[in-house]
């Protein structure tokens, strides 16, 4: 019998083939002979996208049909990554389309680089909102995903001089084929302006906003299909524009230039994504993005609900789970009860039930500067009613502190929505505890220390709404799209199923022992770095041995994160070979990558210094082989699937205490590498996992971190007591870096040996020690190797798949539907 396959929905080959052929065709305008690598992207794209379409039909019809909860995850960041890779992926198409784009002449790995990746995020949380996303599908949970439609994402990096140069991001200069544009699903977002008491038909006491601003929000959305399920979630990201009515009123008066102004001035709440992480700035544009998108997103879920036969709001928590991704959508929880309030007509106490039953909120830092806080000045001219209802918020829940504490002042003044000890503000984290159900930090010791410190006397007020939720990623895209090789090596030994349940990879353990697979196992590493040392000498033109340890550190520069105490460390490499050319040390590459936030003076200086110690180092030939320095410009979720295959030994260095997970540090492990790291964030529970004989552990515990502080910690005696810490920072400030500029680097050093904030110089030699062991242990390469393979065996735990059903159960409440096809 001939069978037909439908061109929008079959999977053969040869379907594949012309669906892409009539893409190139009647969507780019284009026959193969004229058409650029990007048409055939877009037409690629296309192609997929039709076969996403139909399962997202379904799956839509399915929930409705269903009237299930659906989990709504409001973040403003959502750092994507590339999708056509990861489609096919989940799709379980790769193999088909790979076959179908040969046949058309074309390569498939380099129509997957041909994408421009949607960089709407800095960093871990951001990627922490995507691995989730992709979990949620592929674990069949009904999602939203709400969050914002940047123009900009974040700026891509160059490195000029040794300088960090930031350059705008265009993401979206040559089309995005996964969105779509849903102009009817638009909502108004009030700013500005006052409030009105008033007295309505029965006799209540109400209030009307009249703003002197409105903005509308139209719907992107983009599709997120699980692991070979057909699950297809929407991530649904808000683009601001200017209302229709607000242009007549100034064509009206004649005012042309005012008409296109607001229309300029409405665009730009979703025009760029802000680029600092854990530094708060206090921007009104930022807070109008906040209110922007969770408005938006809260209309637009009070509209589904309303939209099933026989609901009333009176039920939404029944149907909704809203989770704050940190406190940057915490406004929402004044929303809600203004929506309730003002807007339907509920009393304040069925509201704040309502509203505390719908929101959860997780905490990702206990930097204080990254704790969000804004002026009551300039809250209340932008959201004056969400500042009243704050207010009333506020009275309410001091009044119940008061009935447990009466005494305690300094606990109330603490507890406040309000911060009084200065000028005014409103404390975004108190707003988010106060109107949640759930709280929870992102790794166990994270949440211990939240307990403890930033949020002590609220878990002392509702210890039961405490949980931890130790972060995940996702092992589709960071190993099986990442790393294809191993991924093969390991379904020929025990299947596939890890893929979905990460746990089964224990079963590698019984390998271990087995010297063929060990060879096997080195073989894919030194070829992905292969891959890697090919791209550095494109990117940077410095040629790296492949055989030496990759010794990778790739995060934003922050000086918690400590990139400057690895520095220290390859200068004492250096120094020692100076002292002895002669000098047998294990071979190594050491590669950094990662963003500073644009104002933040001492991290893009943290990057200067490394390109400086790269230049001397790479082009000293007293070092021979022996030794690398590469900094790889504009790390971003691309790079990133580039380089965590390709790494011998991960650096999780924080200053224990400072760092509330870490996520590459799970990346990094899951594709083989070793750790050395100090007891921080999700590092404890990796340790823990894969054993401490398979962990390089260095540095002070938190504790000690603490009582270092309060006894008084002086890193001048460090500096003082240890002649090879103290050659070190004496070459740096010799000028040896910098051309003889003794000045460069002098305000590095002056925190250094002044402050020293994060306590470097009371981890050197820990460090120093550390990474010794580390260099003995790769000359091993079969035990290296039994590390590697047990790393990997153990990490399962670290799935995005197993967090998302924590939430599910703890928090959530929410349960998986299966989706069938429909013909
Ligand atoms: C308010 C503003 C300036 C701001 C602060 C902090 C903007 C962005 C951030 C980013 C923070 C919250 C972040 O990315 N935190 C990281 O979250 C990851 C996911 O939970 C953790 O793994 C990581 O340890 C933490 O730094």
């Amino acid at each position: 019998t001939l069978q037909i396959e439908d061109d929008r929905t079959g999977l053969g080959i040869e379907t594949l083939r012309r669906a892409m052929a009539d893409n190139l065709f009647y969507i780019q305008g284009k026959y193969p002979e004229i058409a650029t690598k990007n048409d055939f992207y877009m037409a690629l794209a296309y192609t997929v996208r039709d076969r996403l379409l139909k399962r997202w039909i379904s799956t839509t019809r399915s929930y409705v049909k269903n009237d299930v909860k659906v989990v709504c995850y409001l973040s403003a960041e959502f750092l994507m990554g590339p999708q056509l890779g990861n489609n096919l992926i989940n799709l379980d198409i790769y193999e088909q389309v790979h076959k179908a784009v040969t046949e058309s002449g074309l390569n498939i790995e380099e129509l997957i680089e041909q994408e421009e990746e949607p960089g709407l995020g800095n960093g871990g949380l951001g990627r922490l909102a995507a691995c989730y996303m992709d979990s949620l599908a592929s674990l069949e949970i009904p999602a939203i995903g709400y969050g914002i439609r940047y123009e900009f994402g974040i700026f891509d990096q160059e490195i000029r001089d040794g300088w960090q140069v930031e350059i705008t991001d265009k993401w979206l200069q040559w089309g995005n084929p996964w969105e779509i544009h849903r102009p009817e699903l638009a909502y108004e977002v009030k700013l500005g302006g006052h409030t009105e008491p008033y007295t309505d038909q029965y006799g209540n006491y109400r209030v009307r906003w009249i703003p002197d601003q409105v903005v509308k929000g139209i719907a992107y959305d983009t599709p997120i299909l699980g692991y070979k399920v057909n699950t297809t979630n929407i991530l649904r990201l808000w683009k601001a524009e200017a209302p229709e009515s607000f242009d007549f009123q100034s064509f009206n008066v004649g005012d042309y230039y005012g008409a296109v102004n607001k229309k300029v001035v409405s665009e730009n709440i979703s025009k760029v994504l802000y680029p600092n992480d854990e530094q708060v700035q206090g921007k009104q544009l930022r807070l109008e993005q906040q209110y922007f998108f969770v408005s938006c997103s809260l209309q637009n879920m009070i509209r589904i609900h309303l939209d099933r036969p026989g609901k009333s709001l009176a039920t939404f928590h029944e149907n909704f789970a809203v989770q704050l991704n940190d406190t940057h959508p915490a406004i929402g929880v004044a929303e809600l009860m203004r929506l309730l309030l003002d807007e339907h007509q509920f009393a304040w106490e069925q509201a704040w039930d309502i509203t505390q039953k719908t929101f959860g909120y997780t905490n990702h830092t206990l930097l204080p500067e990254a704790l969000e806080k804004w002026s009551i000045n300039l809250f209340g001219k932008l959201l004056p009613r969400h500042l009243e209802i704050i207010y009333e918020i506020n009275r309410r829940f001091l009044d119940q502190v008061r009935l447990q504490d009466p005494y305690d002042q300094g606990k109330i003044a603490r507890l406040s929505l309000i911060d009084e000890t200065g000028d005014r503000y409103v404390r975004m984290a108190n707003l988010a505890c106060v109107g949640s159900h759930a709280i929870n930090g992102v790794a166990a010791l994270h949440t211990e220390l939240l307990k403890q410190t930033v949020l002590r006397d609220f878990y002392q007020l509702w210890p039961e709404k405490f949980s931890n939720k130790t972060n995940g990623v996702t092992p589709r895209r960071w190993i099986v799209l990442s790393n294809p090789g191993l991924t093969s090596l390991i379904s020929s030994k025990i299947g596939d199923n890890w893929i979905k349940h990460l746990e089964d990879l224990r079963q590698l353990e019984s390998f271990v022992e087995d010297s063929n697979f060990r060879q096997q196992w080195r073989q894919i590493k030194l070829e992905n770095k292969r891959n890697l040392a090919k791209y550095i000498q494109k990117k940077t033109g410095i040629v790296i041995n492949p055989e030496s340890l990759f010794d990778i550190q790739v995060k934003r520069i922050h000086e918690y994160k400590r990139q400057h105490l690895n520095v220290l460390h390859i200068i004492t490499l250096y120094n020692r070979i100076k002292h002895n050319p002669d000098l047998e040390i294990t071979p190594r590459t050491f590669i950094f990558g990662g963003k500073a936030a644009p104002g933040y003076y001492m991290a893009k200086l943290i990057i200067k210094l490394i390109n400086s110690v790269a230049e001397v180092v790479n082009a000293d030939p007293c070092v021979r082989d022996r030794m690398k320095v590469v900094f790889l410009p504009d790390y971003n979720v691309t790079l990133g699937q580039r380089v965590y295959p390709a790494a011998d030994l991960s650096e999780q260095i924080s200053t224990a205490g400072l760092e509330a997970s870490g996520t590459g540090n799970m990346k990094f492990s899951m594709n083989g590498a070793l750790t050395i790291g100090t007891l921080d964030g999700a590092n404890v529970e990796i340790r823990q996992e894969v054993g401490e004989e398979n962990f390089f552990l260095f540095g002070l515990r938190t504790e000690e971190v603490y009582a270092l502080k309060t006894q008084g910690y002086n890193p001048w005696s460090y500096y003082n007591s240890n002649p090879q810490l103290k050659e070190v920072i004496d070459l740096i400030a010799s000028g040896i870096f910098s051309h003889g500029d003794t000045g460069l680097f002098r305000p590095l050093l002056d925190s250094l040996l002044h402050h020293d904030p994060f306590m470097l110089l009371a981890d050197y030699q820990s460090y120093i020690d550390c990474q010794e062991q580390v260099s003995q242990a790769y000359r091993n390469q079969d035990n290296w190797t039994r590390m590697s393979i047990l790393n990997v065996a153990r990490i399962g735990k670290f799935s995005s798949d197993r967090s998302i059903q924590e939430y599910c159960q703890d928090i959530w409440q929410a349960k998986s539907l299966t989706i069938e096809l429909e013909e």
